[in-house]
């Protein structure tokens, strides 16, 4: 029997915007993930990438979602691409509490139009 944490998108903010539910400026979508810029960005330019399919974390990523998180990449890039970082960003995937993950619908952040430091803290 269905359940409401089985509508597409997951019950998550990121949920809602997928599913139109709340608005978002989305500056990229297509059949399998959206765009738009992060409510508290970090960077001039904080683009988050975030798939249709309501996959949890990245440990929870199965074999099938390979195609999936690899197109999630391609459109990083080419939202970066758009964004005109030509000196280059940073791909972010949070993950779980140690890794700082607050919204467990996955996603990719893109950062840049800074220098970036290292180690993160
Ligand atoms: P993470 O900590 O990796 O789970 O990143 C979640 C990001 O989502 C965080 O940088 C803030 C952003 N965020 C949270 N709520 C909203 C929202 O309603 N709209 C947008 N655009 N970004 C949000």
């Amino acid at each position: 029997m269905a359940t409401a944490t089985a509508k597409p998108g997951g019950d998550t903010i990121f949920g809602k915007i997928v599913r139109k539910e709340i608005p978002a400026n989305l500056i990229y979508e297509d059949d399998q993930c959206v765009a738009f810029p992060d409510i508290s960005p970090q960077a001039p330019t904080h683009i988050l990438v975030v798939p249709k399919k309501p996959i949890v974390q990245l440990s929870q990523a199965e074999d099938d979602d390979a195609a999936l998180l690899g197109h999630m990449l391609i459109v990083a890039k080419k939202c970066a691409q758009d964004a005109g970082l030509s000196k280059g960003y940073r791909i972010i995937i949070n993950d779980g509490p140690d890794g700082g993950q607050s919204v467990y619908h996955i996603h990719i952040h893109v950062l840049g139009g800074r220098s970036m430091g290292w180690p993160p803290g």
